[in-house]
């Protein structure tokens, strides 16, 4: 772990080349995000309209879609990608033809235009998927606990290791304004609640205490690190497939760290005037452990009190390390 206030660095166990040789601060105090503003307590940024959520909160969806929900960095893509290849018989050709992103709209995202998660939403052939980051507050609940039995899929990851993603994303993604500052500075904006979609502990309460509802599957990150197979076959199982030891492995191969990070329908490089993967890449490490690398002594004892005062009573527990990367 990091002894001091750090200057952000890649890991030395990573070959990826050093992507931020920070040193100077922004001021966090006056930072905001582009076009940021605040809905029923939760930052959010330009790119989802104010009256995009209404419509979102009273969406009748159908029967059969699926909603892989998250708050960002924790293991989206990869759920995303192992759920839609589960509904559709492990095509993966039909995978390496089509982005992830139009696959598996965006739903709170309303730019540019002809990317509105709505719209998207309406124009695919069901089975129908989607992805929101919105916590479960602000969530088209009435289609998951009502009648209809849309199932949605919650995935999680340790909150240190989410915050160092993130902080990366904010970086290169032009949506968050590629932030110019340090970890440290990230690590501020964390403890001011400024980050968008809100404090990630916040997010992970709402959708933990919806867990026992049986149209809603909570997973774990790390959990599918460690048993890649057996979580795509626990997702099957959940959306109502008992899936064949040759389709659980296509899956599994097809949704790898190394694959994922290589196939451009999956890793982001497709919108290099919103991603800018020569910042940092999207598929950066995809291990469990490198808030290590970041976190000072001080900065993981203020989060472990935090951890602990948010998670008090929850049952909700993580794996901060890890023997498998
Ligand atoms: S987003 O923007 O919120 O949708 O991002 P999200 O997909 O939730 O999180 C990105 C992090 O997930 C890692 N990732 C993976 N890890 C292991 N295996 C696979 N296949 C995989 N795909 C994505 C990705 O590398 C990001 O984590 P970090 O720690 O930054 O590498």
């Amino acid at each position: 772990m990091a002894s001091e206030v750090p200057i952000a660095k890649s890991c030395p166990k990573c070959d990826l080349p050093d992507p931020l040789k920070r040193n100077k601060s922004v001021d966090v105090s006056s930072y905001e995000l582009p076009g940021a503003y605040t809905y029923e307590g939760v930052p959010l940024a330009y790119f989802t309209k104010v009256e995009h959520i209404e419509k979102i909160r009273n969406l009748h969806l159908r029967e059969d879609d699926v909603i892989v929900a998250s708050y960002p960095k924790t293991g989206t893509t990869l759920t995303q990608e192992i759920t839609w290849l589960i509904r559709n018989n492990a095509d993966t050709e039909a995978a390496s033809k089509s982005y992830n992103y139009v696959r598996v709209p965006y739903l709170e995202n309303c730019f540019p235009p002809e990317s509105d998660g709505i719209l998207l939403l309406e124009q695919l052939t069901p089975p129908r998927h989607l992805k929101t980051h919105l916590p479960w507050h602000l969530c088209p609940q009435k289609s998951i606990i009502d009648g209809k039995h849309t199932k949605a899929i919650y995935v999680m990851r340790n909150p240190k290791d989410a915050l160092v993603s993130y902080y990366y994303f904010y970086c290169s993604c032009a949506s968050f304004g590629q932030f110019p500052g340090t970890w440290s500075d990230f690590f501020e904006l964390f403890l001011m609640d400024k980050l968008c979609y809100g404090n990630i502990l916040d997010h992970y309460v709402g959708w933990w205490a919806m867990r026992d509802n049986p149209n809603i599957l909570l997973l774990k990150y790390e959990d599918i690190l460690k048993d890649h197979a057996g979580q795509i076959r626990h997702i099957g199982k959940f959306l109502g497939y008992d899936l064949s030891d040759d389709t659980v492995e296509t899956i599994r191969n097809f949704t790898t760290f190394k694959k994922m990070s290589k196939n451009p329908m999956t890793n982001y490089t497709s919108i290099p005037e919103d991603i800018d993967t020569s910042i940092v890449p999207f598929m950066r490490k995809g291990q469990v452990g490198d808030w290590k690398n970041h976190f000072t002594v001080a900065q993981n004892e203020l989060m472990d009190m935090i951890i602990n005062k948010k998670l008090a009573g929850t049952g909700l527990t993580f794996e901060y390390d890890s023997t498998n990367n």
